[in-house]
């Protein structure tokens, strides 16, 4: 039994911030405060803050552009936070909707319909909930019949769905499978810290695992070799969860948010990810010049450049390792699927790919696909 991503799909929300637009909000925040603790400033009580800049912004990481679900208050510079109104029970919620939206164009690309899906796999950094899951919702909304679940592994989300999705298959519990990542990560972003304001966007993507012998797509990645790996890490962390309400002192702490140590990510996860990469190729007989794509996670543009070199032995070009960063910046387990949705085009049967997700946890995984 060969297993496949027969087709994918990509929500991408209204509305969308330029570098431009977020730097000068944060820098109106560090000029308020800067002049409200003017004196303690000077006498040296409390730090001053410094400006963010669009060069740093787009030289460090490769973003320009970022979509959100909610634009006005994050640019409020008294808000500094997306605002959603709560919709009642009896309505879909946020994350369903852009689940549905992706998981609608997934299953035209891989010409399918509600009645062959039996299996809903929700997979991205955080749910809306804890219950009823995601994955349910999106299930009834669709109207698909069979099982669903959510799962949460930060920026590796999408990857180990889609290997989970590869396993029910191979064991018999489903045959074809929706695997969904919508991703709003913007309420999880601290919009008045220099160093992480301008890393995420929100977006949802969607993929359809399915056997090779049902699959009629247009565009069909057979899954030859898989490898997920974890190592644990406080480099990137958010404290955010049910329990904060019980100790209500620490509740609202920055801890809440994103925090990372980028440059310790940075050294500490290219390695794991490179080795990774190799030892999956070599498990079925490549060399660098067997690889035609490269879809890497979308972190940051150095760390993407540094992994295609490594892996293909040269500089990768565009077409070899496409970046999305610049239009959509990081938006975590997304990321690669966005990159293969986006760049699935000009293969010829039998050549190679390279899926790899890596981030938070740590997390990595690693999928060599062949084009059907
Ligand atoms: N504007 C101007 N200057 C700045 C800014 C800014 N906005 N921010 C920092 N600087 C300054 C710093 O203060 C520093 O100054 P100095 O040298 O005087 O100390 C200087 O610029 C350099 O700072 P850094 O060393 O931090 O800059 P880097 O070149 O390392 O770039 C990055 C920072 C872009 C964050 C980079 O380290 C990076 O991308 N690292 C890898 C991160 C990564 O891969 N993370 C994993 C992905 S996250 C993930 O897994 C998802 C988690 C779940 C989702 C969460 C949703 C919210």
């Amino acid at each position: 039994m060969s297993v496949v991503i027969s087709g994918t799909g990509l929500f991408t929300p209204p509305e969308k911030i330029s570098n431009d637009e977020l730097v000068a909000c944060f820098n109106s925040y560090v000029d308020k405060f800067n002049h409200d603790n003017e004196q303690a400033i000077l006498q040296g009580e409390v730090e001053a803050l410094s400006h963010s800049s669009s060069a740093f912004i787009e030289k460090a990481s490769g973003i320009k552009n970022r979509y959100v679900m909610s634009k006005s208050d994050i640019l409020n510079v008294d808000v500094m936070k997306p605002t959603f109104v709560e919709r009642p029970n009896n309505e879909l919620s946020l994350q369903a909707e852009i689940g549905v939206a992706a998981a609608k164009q997934a299953m035209a690309a891989a010409n399918k319909t509600t009645a062959d899906i039996d299996l809903v796999i929700v997979a991205c950094a955080y749910t809306q909930r804890s219950y009823p899951a995601m994955a349910i919702e999106i299930q009834q909304a669709l109207g698909c019949e069979g099982w669903g679940f959510d799962m949460l592994v930060a920026c590796s989300a999408a990857t180990f769905g889609i290997i989970n999705a590869a396993n029910a298959i191979r064991s018999g519990t489903a045959k074809t499978v929706l695997v969904i990542n919508p991703e709003i990560l913007s309420p999880q972003i601290n919009y008045r810290d220099r160093d992480s304001h301008f890393i995420f966007g929100d977006v949802a993507t969607a993929s359809i695992i399915e056997d090779e012998s049902t699959a009629t797509g247009e565009h069909v990645f057979k899954i030859i070799a898989e490898q997920p790996i974890t190592q644990f890490s406080n480099n990137i962390r958010s404290n955010i969860g049910y329990m904060n309400q019980c100790s209500p002192d620490t509740a609202n702490n920055i801890d809440k948010y994103f925090i990372q140590q980028g440059r310790k990510v940075f050294k500490e996860v290219l390695p794991m990810v490179s080795s990774l990469i190799s030892s999956q190729m070599e498990k079925v007989n490549l060399d660098t010049k067997d690889i035609k794509r490269l879809y890497l996670h979308q972190a940051n543009i150095n760390m993407n450049n540094f992994i295609a070199k490594k892996v293909l032995g040269r500089e990768p070009s565009a077409d070899e390792a496409p970046i999305i960063l610049d239009e959509f910046a990081n938006t975590s387990s997304a990321g690669c699927i966005i990159a293969l949705h986006k760049n699935n085009e000009g293969f010829s049967s039998g050549e190679k790919a390279v899926l790899c997700s890596f981030g938070a946890g740590y997390s990595a995984c690693c999928l060599i696909l062949e084009y059907a």
